[in-house]
């Protein structure tokens, strides 16, 4: 059995927990219990697991704080963005506790006399969530607290990189009135959890699976659930394209491409992958972006700086592995190096000990065309690429083309282009004159393509996830009717027109 070692990422040596890995045969027992405890979860008034909710939307903010600094410790995002990722569960709790009190089902008009239809949502039963270590906290919250809500137990993987912020966002759910078989967080690695995935999946014990991760890894979720006639809901990557036309506020345009293609050092799903600008305003702007990326602050993520480390070792390892991709015709601006900054390969105005932990330059890559491989290659680190493009046609064609569609962002003052822009463009989520990354915590969240099988996560469309639609139709006339042959006719004349 292995153990999992958590690392601040900003300093390695300091170690955050130590734990064993949860065994496959653990997560089908843990998937057991669950199952077995889910019925009586369900039988509860939903307005009171709405009740369940609110304590938990309360008790995070009152560790609001000491849960953003253990992110930024177990994962390296700047605070302030810590603190958002914290506020982004309390946003959760708040729009789900009202929930319990809706849960709306519909009323319809029978066919029939005498005869009433309904709708009821049912929940799904059990369900095992796998996020990823980027948003350790407010990704798994916009899974968990719906299932919860709407009656589900949940089997909660986070990542390898992360379990320290999964155990105290646990506790503070059971702490909350979540029972503890209702929600079980295991920590385990991949091939441990697929392979119990697979077994719960073949007895019975899982009847929903959302996971937050690669692409390359949620086909292969999306292909297993789909053997068991389930559908998961998959939220992968994305290469988000940034499209700037000559009439964008370009000061708003360098504000919004630094945040969302270097904000958590790229490691968003939603981060930017492609800056297109317009061919007419291409050499002055990535100038100025190449300039403003130069001079920003890389280091401590406590304190004021752009970006921190990337999460983990693993990632700079990938990290490393797009930088091969940089081809001859391309050029590379934006820092002092490339690569993983020591000090042999520092950057200008470093905050703190870069070698203490994983900390890379930033990276544009300038001169993209559609025919590179990192055209098509979500790089998920601080990496950006740019092109060129003429027309808004072919700025949709090179939005679409990679197959990815999670975000999108337009830069413009034409009414008739962002229209345009967003008719053509294939993102489950678009941005006008903002950023790519930053979605608010109540809009549909999801990607289509390579990003995603439709599935959307928050707000009311996340319900469709979590619960089941069963109809009823309830005949009181004492007799057999029958739907399509005794209904009721009135007679008309269709032969009728109006004198001329
Ligand atoms: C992710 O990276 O998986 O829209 C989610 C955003 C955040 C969530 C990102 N609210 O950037």
């Amino acid at each position: 059995m292995s153990n999992i070692v958590s690392k601040n990422p900003s300093n390695l040596s300091d170690v955050i927990v130590e734990l064993p890995a949860a065994t496959s045969d653990e997560i089908v027992a843990a998937a057991k219990r669950a199952k077995a405890a889910q019925k009586a979860w369900a039988a509860m008034p939903a307005p009171a697991r709405g009740r369940v909710i609110a304590n938990v939307g309360r008790l995070v903010e009152a560790n609001k704080e000491s849960l953003a600094k253990l992110v930024t410790r177990e994962m390296g995002k700047v605070y302030a963005e810590a603190l958002g990722e914290v506020q982004e569960v309390i946003d959760t709790c708040d729009f789900f506790l009202g929930e319990g009190r809706r849960m709306y089902g519909q009323t319809v008009p029978s066919e029939m006399p005498n005869k009433n239809l309904f709708t009821f949502r049912m929940p799904v039963g059990s369900t095992l969530i796998i996020t990823a270590g980027n948003f350790p906290a407010a990704v798994p919250s916009w899974y968990i607290v719906p299932a919860l809500l709407t009656g589900n137990s949940v089997i909660w993987k986070p990542a390898e990189f992360t379990p320290a912020v999964a155990n105290a966002l646990t506790a503070i759910f059971h702490a909350g009135g979540v029972p503890k078989d209702i929600l079980i967080t295991l920590v385990a690695e991949g091939a441990a959890t697929f392979e119990a995935m697979d077994k719960c999946l073949s007895l019975g014990l899982i009847n929903k699976v959302g996971f937050t991760g690669s692409t390359e890894v949620g086909r292969k979720i999306g292909a297993k659930t789909g053997e068991y006639i389930q559908s998961a809901c998959l939220e992968l990557g994305g290469k988000n394209p940034m499209v700037v036309m000559p009439d964008a506020n370009l000061d708003l345009v360098l504000e919004g491409a630094l945040f969302a293609g270097f904000g958590t050092a790229g490691q968003r799903c939603t981060s930017l992958g492609t800056l297109w600008l317009h061919e007419s305003i291409y050499d002055a702007f990535l100038a100025r972006y190449a300039e403003t990326v130069a001079n920003a602050k890389v280091g401590d993520p406590m304190k004021d700086v752009l970006f921190g480390p990337m999460i983990s070792e693993k990632y700079l390892e990938n990290h490393l592995k797009n930088l091969s991709m940089i081809q001859k015709h391309h050029t590379v601006l934006g820092s002092t190096g490339v690569g993983r900054i020591t000090k042999e390969n520092p950057r200008a105005g470093f905050v703190g000990d870069p070698e203490a932990g994983v900390f890379v330059h930033p990276t544009i890559v300038a001169g993209l065309t559609k025919d590179d491989e990192l055209y098509a290659t979500e790089t998920f680190g601080p990496l950006v690429t740019v092109g060129k493009f003429k027309t808004i046609e072919e700025a949709i064609e090179l939005s679409n083309g990679h197959g990815y569609g999670l975000s999108c962002a337009i830069y413009s003052s034409d009414p008739k282009t962002i229209w345009t822009y967003r008719e053509g463009v294939s993102a489950g989520m678009m941005s006008v004159n903002n950023s790519t990354s930053g979605a608010e915590a109540h809009l549909p969240f999801g990607g289509n393509g390579k990003s995603g099988n439709g599935s959307r996560q928050s707000g009311v469309w996340v319900l469709d996830q979590f619960t089941r639609w069963q109809s009823l139709n309830w005949d009181w006339s004492g007799k057999l009717q029958k739907a399509q042959m005794d209904t009721v006719e009135v007679a008309h004349n269709p032969n009728f027109r109006i004198a001329e």
